[in-house]
């Protein structure tokens, strides 16, 4: 079709197709097309959605608009309770005459607040289906899964469904500062626009409360973890406010991170001790300052003395007494206080990813009813690949929640594929065997295992004021999956791939079957190009290539070197009995199965070994095979994935299509540079040639260190 023609179609049809750039994320609402749709489309004509709250209005501007988009015609809409055949009613028994007249009282105690059921019904003889909640907010979380059912499933006019969440508390972490920089961002500014507020609303703010919710993401922790004291102050907590108040008719709550030293920094306290009643009571009088401002104010997040944070150690007290001082101040309000555990002092010998275990446990069962201990996945840091964090199934007198990192600090910010799903799916079904076999992490953190009332999760957010979100259009998956195991974590990883390729990329079958094979073979292979066999941290100090020969930093545990401890004899980080015996902080049988050479698995096995190059893996070949093998076999994936995505032109609009196009060119390249430095520089260890299957690398280590920080040759470096 020639351009002028497409613009006179437009024109003729006074219709604009909407730029595919990434904006509406999965979100869309085009017109489906195939015999599927026309299903739907037989069996919705109107929406009644009666009650005129601010969420009530967030329905109805969410459905009207995406049921006629989806369906191809006009869906009217209607506040009265009339009722017709193909009508769909939205709403709770409170709000909505018809869901009163169903009496599911039962049926939706069982889904809770947030919960809700969609079903097909008689009602007055016609045939309707039904969204039914206790609360408006259940009542929008079900409008999006209807949403998302018409988009991915058949059509029924047999719906019964029943869905709540299984966490309480489902964060998106912001390490936004208020300069509008973002921590380990790679999607553009804050979409906060902290300068702007409270004169000046970004429409943006909407669009992303929409996106969480519409995946039951019911929290977002505003500022960097690593937090500026400023974001306390009256200006700035006014802002905040702001925000609360465009996030509310979406359940989306607001939490912040206080500096633990801003009583000092803010008001001139001469301490910051948690244990000092007038610290005590300033953190009192400025919750209560936040809660006038933000009534439905969530709580604290804490990073403290950890990379530098004050904290309460740093006033010669725990990590318990300054986690309750704040927790007693939001308490009066129903507020939580998730405090981290990200923790790990440079003490000289230690093993980092032992520290905040040794540190926090002798606290189990000493921190206050509102405090959630908040976990990364891994014991050191979000790497490719790491073992579950030990804590995770050893502090059963504790309520811990796990963070994961949805933003790609370590697979290749947003220039790579790297579908998360599956590392998250791994680590939650990881079985920690704290009460015998199965009691996997899932169940440690949603209360199965040991009967945890607050249950919560957190992702830390990949989103940024790119117009696409994410930077990479795929990345939007890592939103979506983390939004969609946070409200139900035995989603599979497939399923979720399945469900946001639909919805975002295309509808056609074949299609979206290739799609989804990329994304999950995506991140294995960024661990096999960057990181195989359990090795981590051998990145350069942006965190994006490699750097495994070190560079200078300021403490050891910030080195490359120390974690892969290459050496004349081999490689890996002992953390047997033989070394710093960190896995004995593993319960049976996992504990003996890690440490024993012959029974670790190979994925983790320099993680916890450090062994002989010329080690007989399983696979037959030697150590130095292997991972000569495992890193040419990433570098091939992403050669492989180019030409597969290349074959999807025209099944894809062609923006989206050559944009991702063109961030595969980068990470082909990006996958051998790392190739090329982890094998020259452990070359130098391990004094073996590369095996016949991998390719040779065209550099040498000399040349491949003399790269910039993303990979351009540049002059004098290191
Ligand atoms: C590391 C990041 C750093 C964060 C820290 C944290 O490199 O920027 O501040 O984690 O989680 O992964 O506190």
């Amino acid at each position: 079709m020639s351009i002028c023609f497409a613009v006179l179609l437009f024109a003729v049809s006074g219709v604009r197709a909407p730029a595919e750039d990434g904006y509406r994320l999965w979100m869309r609402y085009d017109t489906l097309a195939d015999a599927n749709a026309q299903a739907w489309r037989s069996s919705i004509n109107t929406v009644v959605i009666p009650g005129d709250s601010p969420t009530m209005r967030a329905i109805l501007a969410e459905l009207v608009p995406a049921l006629s988009g989806l369906l191809g015609k006009s869906i009217a809409a209607s506040a009265n309770n009339t009722l017709a055949d193909g009508t769909l009613v939205v709403g709770t028994p409170s709000t909505s005459s018809a869901i009163a007249s169903l009496q599911l009282r039962d049926a939706l105690a069982k889904v809770g607040d947030e919960g809700f059921l969609i079903r097909s019904e008689k009602i007055d003889g016609r045939s309707v289906t039904v969204i039914a909640a206790s609360t408006e907010l259940g009542a929008l979380y079900g409008a999006f899964h209807f949403l998302r059912l018409v988009q991915t499933q058949p059509a029924s006019g047999n719906l019964n469904i029943s869905e709540k969440p299984r966490f309480l508390f489902r964060l998106l972490n912001h390490w936004d500062n208020l300069d509008g920089s973002i921590e380990r961002g790679y999607a553009g500014q804050s979409l906060w626009k902290w300068n702007e507020l409270p004169g000046t609303i970004d429409p943006r703010l909407t669009d992303y409360a929409r996106a969480s919710a519409s995946l039951g993401i019911n929290g977002a922790v505003l500022n960097n973890v690593n937090a500026d004291a400023k974001s306390l102050t009256p200006e700035y907590l006014r802002k905040a406010a702001a925000i609360a108040d465009v996030f509310r008719p979406y359940g989306v709550r607001v939490y912040l991170v206080p500096r633990f030293s801003a009583p000092i920094e803010i008001d001139g306290l001469e301490t910051a001790d948690p244990l000092d009643p007038k610290v005590a009571a300033w953190w009192k009088a400025k919750t209560d300052e936040i809660y006038k401002l933000i009534p439905d104010f969530g709580g604290y997040l804490v990073k403290a003395n950890s990379e530098g944070q004050p904290g309460p150690m740093t006033y010669g007290r725990t990590h318990a007494d300054g986690a309750n001082m704040l927790a007693a101040a939001v308490a009066r309000y129903g507020g939580i206080v998730m405090w981290r555990a990200f923790i790990y002092d440079p003490v000289p010998g230690s093993d980092r990813a032992a520290e905040a275990y040794n540190t926090l446990k002798p606290f189990d069962g000493k921190f206050a009813p509102n405090v959630i201990l908040q976990v990364k996945n891994g014991p050191v840091d979000f790497m490719p690949r790491e073992p579950f964090h030990p804590i995770f199934g050893s502090m059963p007198h504790t309520q811990v929640m796990p963070e994961v990192q949805i933003t790609q600090e370590y697979l290749g910010h947003s220039n790579s594929i790297a579908f998360l799903a599956t590392m998250w799916r791994e680590f939650l079904d990881s079985d920690t065997y704290a009460k015998g076999p199965g009691s996997t992490v899932t169940r440690v953190v949603d209360g199965r295992l040991y009967g945890q009332t607050l249950t919560a999760i957190a992702g830390v957010a990949n989103t940024g004021d790119d117009r696409n979100w994410t930077g990479h259009h795929l990345a939007q998956a890592n939103w979506f999956a983390y939004g969609r195991l946070a409200w139900n974590p035995d989603m599979s990883a497939r399923e979720i791939a399945d469900e946001w390729t639909e919805m975002t990329l295309t509808h056609d079958r074949k299609s979206v079957d290739e799609i989804v094979r990329l994304l999950l073979e995506s991140r294995e292979a960024v661990v096999n190009y960057e990181m195989p066999l359990g090795l981590a941290h051998l990145m350069d100090n942006p965190h994006y290539g490699p750097g495994p020969w070190g560079y200078p930093v300021a403490r050891p545990d910030w080195s490359p070197v120390y974690y892969h401890r290459a050496a004349n004899d081999g490689i890996g980080f002992d953390r047997t009995a033989t070394g710093t015996n960190a896995v004995a902080q593993y319960h049976e049988p996992l504990r003996s199965r890690y440490a024993d050479l012959s029974t670790c698995p190979d994925d983790m096995l320099l993680w916890f070994h450090h062994v002989p190059w010329t080690y007989k893996m399983r696979s037959g070949r030697t150590l130095w095979d292997e991972l000569c093998l495992r890193y040419q076999r990433g570098v091939d994936w992403t050669g492989d994935a180019r030409k597969r995505w290349d074959a999807l032109a025209g099944i894809i609009d062609a923006e989206r299509h050559t944009a991702v196009a063109r961030k595969l060119v980068i990470q082909q390249r990006d996958a051998k540079w790392w190739r090329d430095a982890g094998l020259l520089y452990f070359q130098t260890f391990s004094k073996q040639p590369f095996p016949a299957d991998v390719d040779q690398p065209t550099r040498t280590l000399d040349e491949v260190k003399a790269l910039d920080d993303y990979g351009h040759p540049q002059k004098a470096k290191k």
